[in-house]
């Protein structure tokens, strides 16, 4: 299991820059370390997501973001919070939404291995809240994600 992360890990290190998704531009954190167009934190699936899910359980960030998605599997996947939004943001253009036509309330691309994502609307998070998330291509993928207070 260690050495399975590791290997994503450095895929994940290995492929920095290399996202070629073409949507508007994460703003990073004034004091993150830049790591080519990524901004971190990263999150992570990793081959055989489908199964093995996301790494780790539970994404962490800060409210308004940046989280940035890296797909390392052979099958495209995404980050599609279950709650959902009133309004209908720019992005939401770009990002699958269920059935019932709502904006979630964040979300990434659906991509494919070895690319990169925002995840949108992290600006709707309330902090210390665990917002669950799936897939929207295999719904079992699922995990939480709990934002911490906006930096000053
Ligand atoms: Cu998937």
């Amino acid at each position: 299991m260690f050495a399975r992360i590791a290997i994503v890990i450095a895929l994940t290190v290995a492929t920095l820059g290399g996202g070629g998704v073409q949507a508007a531009e994460p703003t990073c954190a004034p004091n993150a370390p830049q790591l080519g167009t990524i901004c971190p934190p990263v999150y992570v699936s990793g081959p055989g997501g489908q199964f093995a899910t996301f790494h780790p359980p539970v994404a962490l960030a800060q409210v308004g973001g940046p989280l940035t998605y890296v797909n390392m599997d052979l099958a495209q996947h995404d980050v599609i919070s279950k709650a959902t939004r009133d309004d209908q943001p720019e992005w939401c253009e770009l990002i699958n939404v269920d059935q019932s036509g709502k904006c979630p309330l964040f979300g990434s691309l659906l991509i494919g291995i070895a690319k990169s994502s925002p995840v949108y609307g992290l600006d709707g998070v309330q902090p210390a809240t665990p917002y669950e998330f799936r897939c929207s291509i295999h719904p079992n993928m699922s995990g939480y994600l709990i934002a911490g207070p906006k930096a000053p």
